[in-house]
């Protein structure tokens, strides 16, 4: 039975020391590298931060958690949107792993909508594509997709095999485009070898969106307050929550890239007045880009967690400074509350004190400690898995990062003021009533600024660190993915997957927090887990012989 320790004799433990012992079992190379990964956190004036080696090529040998460029351009970027059909030109498993799996979910505006997320379409590239090239066959499957399904948009995702045969994706998707003109198609060339991580996928995918798809199309939605989210996925439906709150608050959603989006929204998204910015790490690009060439301003909100919603529904609202529209946002974060914070007493009365631990992509490890704050529990350790330093100690630190070779690889569009729709959407007397108002616009405080002394961030995680972190902390819950779920379990601890959500959500907004105040209730306080047995406990070793020729 895995005894458990509570949050005050946790915080007793000497980070430092438990860092020594993850470093004692490596090489002296890997363990000087691997140090600057694994960082104490301490708060210091001015939110500074100790410096941590993030968006780094992962050790040769150590398992990682993260996925590739492919993954975070066609899987996480553009994959949440129903209306641009995808294909993936490579050998089938790219596509075939890519296929929803990520629970991001959509609803067509009517039954005859457009969705074409139920496919997974492939030029499932064989031998001789690689040999002799896969243009040939990648046109042909655009012409088959286009004559099935005849759609608005195509978009075509490199492969690593893409990438090391040469074949050029753009000049297809430009020929393709002139023999049919109606059609707007354009490739990414997001090989998964690229950059260090999906990180770079992102990039690739927020440059494509950006110049081939933005700006396309003139169709301001109607409303007084219009305004896109940026870095919202509709994992477990998390972006119909969303959707329902801004809607009952009297805001126009003009466009979500990319949960439950269209090809459209993204095409005239430029036409809203304000960005909010989800996930930081994914599509800050996006918002960047957007600012310089429309004049569309950027604030960083979360929606995860109920305190968290309330404060991002009230800056929108302070963004805009219309009264009415303060008025109803604060109704509504009242009427919400009530039934919010019914269960949160509940829960919390069973769950203050617990210990959390999370080690998710680019954002979550951030957004989800909110969720454990409401009731009572701490985060005791958190890292991701690609995020940059900016995520972890704030965007102040941007000027100061090292730019590698890695990220020289996927190019940085230099873009400028568009010659006729650039509108700055706020003028200098508003601009001054914002910050009085204490409305930071463009800037996102990371991570680390957020989280208590002596607590332990850890870039990059692994198995080995994994198993010490456990034993050390024994946490009550610990959030990663897949991949970590049943080797975590097996030594006893729960596991919630921050991914994909363990086949539920959502989690965003109130009521998303209800669903997670309940499972976290759940999880933490079932005691099944204490009476798991790891294989590894009863019999350390395994033997085994082969059975041939008997
Ligand atoms: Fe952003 Fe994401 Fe995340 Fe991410 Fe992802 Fe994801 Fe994630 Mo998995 S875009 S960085 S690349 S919030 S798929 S919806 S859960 S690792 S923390």
């Amino acid at each position: 039975m895995t005894a458990k320790i509570d949050n005050t004799t946790a915080m007793r433990i000497d980070s430092a020391e438990v860092k020594e012992e993850m470093l004692k079992k490596y090489p002296v190379k890997v363990a000087r590298r691997r140090s600057k990964q694994i960082v104490v956190n301490k708060v210091e004036e001015n939110d500074v931060v100790p410096e941590i080696l993030s968006n780094t090529r992962t050790i040769p040998g150590i398992l990682t958690m993260r996925g590739c460029a492919y993954a975070g351009c066609k899987g996480v970027v553009l994959g949440p949107t129903r209306d641009i059909l995808q294909i993936t030109h490579g050998p089938i498993g790219c596509g075939f792993y890519s296929w929803l799996t990520r629970r991001n979910q959509t609803r067509p505006k009517d039954e005859t909508g457009t969705n074409f997320m139920p496919y997974a379409m492939s030029t499932d590239m064989q031998e001789e594509e690689i040999i002799f090239g896969g243009e040939k066959k990648l046109k042909k499957a655009i012409q088959e997709a286009i004559e099935l399904f005849h759609p608005k948009a195509i978009g075509v995702f490199s492969t690593c095999p893409v990438g090391l045969i040469g074949d050029d994706v753009h000049a297809v998707a430009r020929e393709m485009e002139e023999r049919y003109p109606d059609v707007n198609i354009f490739g990414f060339s997001c090989e998964g070898y690229k950059g260090v991580s999906q990180s770079a996928g992102h990039h690739v995918a927020n440059n494509k969106v950006f110049t081939d798809v933005v700006g396309q199309i003139e169709a301001p939605k109607d409303g007084k307050f219009r305004f896109n989210i940026l870095g919202e996925y509709n994992i477990g439906g998390d972006a119909f929550e969303i959707e329902r709150i801004t809607d009952k608050c009297g805001l126009t959603l003009h466009s979500t890239f990319s949960g439950n989006s269209e090809y459209v929204d993204f095409a005239s998204a430029h036409t809203a007045d304000l960005n909010v910015l989800m996930c930081h790490r994914s599509i800050n690009y996006m918002a960047e880009m957007m600012e310089k060439r429309y004049g569309i301003p950027w604030i960083k909100i979360n929606f995860i967690g109920a305190n968290a919603t309330a404060k991002s529904l009230r800056k929108i609202a302070a963004y805009f400074g219309d009264q009415t529209l303060i008025d109803t946002v604060e109704k509504v974060i009242a009427e919400e509350m009530v039934e919010t914070e019914k269960v949160r007493e509940e829960v919390r009365a069973r769950c203050e004190g617990k210990l959390a631990m999370l080690f998710v992509g680019g954002s979550r490890a951030h957004h989800y400690q909110e969720l454990f704050t409401e009731i009572g529990m701490k985060t005791i350790s958190a890292g991701y898995e690609f995020a940059h330093r900016d995520d972890y100690e704030g965007r102040k630190v941007i000027p100061d990062i090292v730019i590698d070779a890695d990220t020289r690889n996927i190019e940085e569009l230099t873009v400028e003021a568009d010659a006729t729709r650039y509108r700055p959407r706020k003028d200098e007397t508003e601009l001054k009533r914002l910050a009085k108002e204490g409305l930071t616009l463009s800037y996102y405080p990371g991570m680390m600024p957020e989280m208590e002394n002596n607590t332990f961030v850890i870039d990059d995680l692994n198995h080995h660190e994994t198993e010490i972190l456990i034993e050390k902390y024994k946490p009550d819950v610990f959030c990663a993915g897949i991949k970590e779920k049943y080797v975590i379990q097996k030594g006893g601890i729960p596991l919630k997957q921050l991914h994909s959500y363990d086949y539920s959500g959502p989690y965003a907004g109130f009521k998303g927090a209800i669903n997670f105040y309940q499972e976290i209730d759940r999880i933490v306080n079932s005691r099944i887990f204490r009476f798991v047995k790891a294989p590894w406990q009863e019999s350390p070793e395994l033997a085994g012989s082969y059975a041939w020729n008997k």
